[in-house]
């Protein structure tokens, strides 16, 4: 059993897809813990391939493919957890805004963020103004991370901003912005709480911004 997710790991590590699969279908047979899955092999793997990353010793592509094995063996993994079993670091909610199809950043970032602990609501891409707002009213998460790739659609981040103070639910969550065209200076002038440059930023950041006295 040990030595499957020590395989486990390993295939997250190295982004093999397929083989993190049949893995951890293999340690739910031989009956290990679903947590012990996540926590020992899925989340271990997906964590040293971020160190690797900081390191400069791993590139987007490895990253992207390790974020996939992580998914799919989440995948596997996660209907078998207890309710509760998952992290309560924080609830964020992601989305990718208006116009904009790009998604492998924020895939990366959800990943990073849930092997953080976070438990992490993915809205999707295109998502409409309204379908934020109405999502932070009925779902209440501690942070709102908004996504953009491209300059053409940068505005839609400050637009979600405004609705989000139009509708007085701004005091009761943090946001928190990211994406190739998005800088540190953009999200102060944007009214946004935090900017994060790359997955283990935004991870960082969500739990600086966790650790910002009582959300309201
Ligand atoms: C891959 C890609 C695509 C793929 C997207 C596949 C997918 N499933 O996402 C495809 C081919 C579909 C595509 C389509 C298009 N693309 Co494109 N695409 C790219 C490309 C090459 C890479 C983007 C990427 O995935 N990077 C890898 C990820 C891992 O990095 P990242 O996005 O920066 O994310 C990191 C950080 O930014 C941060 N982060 C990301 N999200 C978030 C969110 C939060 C909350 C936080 C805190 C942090 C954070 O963490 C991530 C991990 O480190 C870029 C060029 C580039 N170099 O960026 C162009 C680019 C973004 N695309 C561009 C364009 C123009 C388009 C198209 C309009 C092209 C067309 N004519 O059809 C369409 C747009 C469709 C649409 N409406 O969205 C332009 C945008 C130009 C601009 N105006 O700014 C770019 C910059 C290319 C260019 N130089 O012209 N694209």
């Amino acid at each position: 059993m040990a030595e499957t997710l020590k395989k486990l790991k390993k295939a997250v590590l190295e982004g093999e897809d397929d083989l993190a699969l049949s893995l951890a279908q293999k340690a739910l047979e031989e009956g290990a813990q679903p947590l012990a899955i996540v926590n020992e092999a899925i989340v271990a793997g997906i964590q040293e391939a971020g160190e690797l990353w900081k390191k400069n010793e791993y590139f987007q592509t490895d990253m992207i493919m390790s974020v996939e094995a992580f998914q799919v063996a989440m995948g596997v993994v996660e209907p078998n957890l207890a309710s509760g079993e998952t992290s309560t670091a924080g609830k964020v909610m992601i989305g990718t805004v208006a116009g904009d199809m790009h998604n492998l950043g924020k895939m990366m970032v959800v990943a990073m963020l849930r092997s953080a602990g976070f438990h992490v609501i993915d809205l999707g891409e295109d998502v409409p103004i309204q379908t934020f707002i109405d999502k932070v009213k009925e779902l209440k998460p501690d942070i709102l991370g908004l996504g953009c790739y491209m300059t053409t659609t940068m505005a839609e981040m400050e637009n979600v901003i405004k609705h989000l103070e139009e509708s007085s639910l701004r005091d009761s969550v943090r946001v928190m912005i990211g994406g190739v065209p998005t800088s540190q200076e953009y999200a102060n002038e944007s009214g946004a709480d935090a900017w994060g440059k790359d997955a283990l930023d935004a991870v960082e950041k969500a739990q600086r911004l966790m650790g910002r006295g009582e959300l309201k």
